[in-house]
């Protein structure tokens, strides 16, 4: 999109904030990891809030990126770059989105399936549960039954949460809900997935309790749904 070697000799701090944006959004295709990490810190150092940097200048980035990485603009290597410029943006929003201050008001272990190693989108919704006040487990990506099942064991979560960017594994998600029936414990946790090719029908076909469209929407509702289960308990 950009050459990197002009970056290197963009004074970030120049710029206004719209041209700020619009350059993070081209550094983070370029995989510039400092240059983000930076350019994120200006932003917030001009008041923005963690959100709104989040939204516009990361995820929207990210976006610009997926849709060269569909097209075959870029490959694999490259968006691998991207994706750790903007986990360095996100290295210093983390602690700004989890900043609540308040008890924690349940726990979720959540992971991205089995065949998948895509984790920012389950990082991001990592970050806005712990800011929503959620004790957060992240076992990570590439996770199978049995390691979804001994983590549930081991931690007690009020809820599962399940990651798939993948067509080809979303289905798995079916095969973890599938197996907690099985063994008479799938009333036992809310069951909440996510990840960019579900949607709704596919939440309620393979028995999720909700389908999460955006890290916001998972942060409501896994607070919603621990609500409602808390009130039908008492
Ligand atoms: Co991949 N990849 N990738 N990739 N990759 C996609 C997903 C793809 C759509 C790109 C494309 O073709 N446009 C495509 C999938 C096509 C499909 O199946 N429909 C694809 C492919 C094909 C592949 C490979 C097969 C490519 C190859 O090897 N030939 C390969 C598979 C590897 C594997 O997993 N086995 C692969 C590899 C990679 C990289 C390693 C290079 C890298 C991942 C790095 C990383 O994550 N550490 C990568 C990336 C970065 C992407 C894109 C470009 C960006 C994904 C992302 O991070 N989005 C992606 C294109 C795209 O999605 N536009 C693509 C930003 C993130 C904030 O959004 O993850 O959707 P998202 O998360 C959102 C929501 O979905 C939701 O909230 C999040 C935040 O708002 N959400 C949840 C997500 N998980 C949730 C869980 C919840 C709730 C909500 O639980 C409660």
């Amino acid at each position: 999109m950009s050459d990197p070697t002009q970056a290197d000799e963009l004074d970030l701090s120049g710029l206004p904030d719209d041209e700020l944006v619009q350059q993070m959004h081209e550094d983070l295709y370029d995989g510039l990891a400092e240059e983000i990490a930076e350019a994120t810190q200006l932003l917030l150092d001009r008041g923005w809030a963690p959100g709104d940097v989040l939204d516009q200048a990361l995820v929207e980035g990210m976006r610009i990126v997926g849709i060269d990485f569909r097209d075959g603009v870029l490959f694999v290597p490259e968006v691998l770059l991207s994706a750790n410029a903007m986990k360095a943006g996100m290295g210093l929003l983390r602690p700004l989105l989890a900043e609540t201050g308040v008890a924690s008001i349940g726990k979720v272990v959540i992971g991205t399936v089995k065949g998948d190693i895509h984790d920012i989108g389950k990082n991001l919704v990592s970050m806005m549960l712990e800011g929503a006040g959620f004790e957060v487990v992240d076992i990570g990506i590439n996770i199978d039954v049995d390691t979804y099942l001994a983590a549930l064991e081991e931690h007690q979560p009020d809820i599962l949460g399940m990651s798939a960017l993948l067509t080809t594994t979303m289905p798995y998600m079916k095969t973890v809900i599938d197996t907690l029936q099985a063994k008479g414990l799938r009333d036992d946790y809310i069951v909440l997935v996510g990840g960019a090719p579900l949607n709704e029908e596919f939440g309620e076909a393979i028995g999720a309790d909700a389908y999460c469209r955006d890290a916001a929407v998972a942060a409501e509702t896994a607070t919603r749904l621990v609500q409602q289960r808390r009130a039908l308990v008492s």
